[in-house]
């Protein structure tokens, strides 16, 4: 059974995921604006990860006995001066969302809820390879600077990425059929 603190803190945590799926959808329209459809694409691919890691904190909340609330979102940020600016962004959105799965941790601890730290840890190996991602991707963006023959490869190769959703989770189709 949750704690009411550790039941709330995590209700947070998967606003904050949405607000994330929320934030990649807002920028996958901002690159369909600039025609940039292989950055669309992954940004695309990225907001249904967030969906799935909302999805997953909800239904934790749910199974272990708490009760899960549905948030306001907060509007994201709708436009970009550049592909770099936006990719910038994200890099700095998955680091702050790492310190919130931290201090997440931090409750789970001082609660001394063993289960939540362990369900936890998927989270924190999560966000290692979301900001590896996100530094690759702003690396290629930040190395493509204003060259449009780079960015367009750049956006042919990041438009290969595709997502489907993990067992259990799959709400829509495959985005990537979508396209
Ligand atoms: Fe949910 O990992 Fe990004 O924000």
């Amino acid at each position: 059974m949750l704690s009411e603190k550790m039941n709330e803190a995590l209700n947070v945590q998967a606003n904050r995921e949405l607000y994330s799926s929320y934030l990649y959808l807002s920028m996958s329209y901002y690159f369909e604006s600039i025609k940039m459809s292989g950055f669309a694409s992954w940004m695309r691919v990225q907001a249904g990860e967030e969906l799935v890691h909302t999805l997953k904190m909800l239904d934790y909340v749910a199974e272990a006995g708490g009760r899960a609330r549905m948030m306001a979102v907060e509007a994201p940020r709708f436009s970009w001066d550049s592909p770099e600016q936006a990719f910038q962004h994200v890099w700095d959105h998955e680091r702050m969302v790492t310190g919130l799965i931290h201090a997440l941790m931090g409750v789970a601890i001082s609660e001394k809820d063993g289960a939540t730290k362990n369900f936890l840890q998927w989270y924190v190996d999560e966000q290692v390879e979301e900001e590896e991602s996100s530094d690759a991707v702003l690396s290629k963006a930040r190395a493509a600077g204003n060259d449009v023959s780079r960015l367009q490869a750049a956006d042919r190769e990041l438009g290969q990425r595709r997502f489907k959703f993990p067992r259990g989770f799959e709400i829509f189709p495959n985005l990537a059929m979508l396209k």
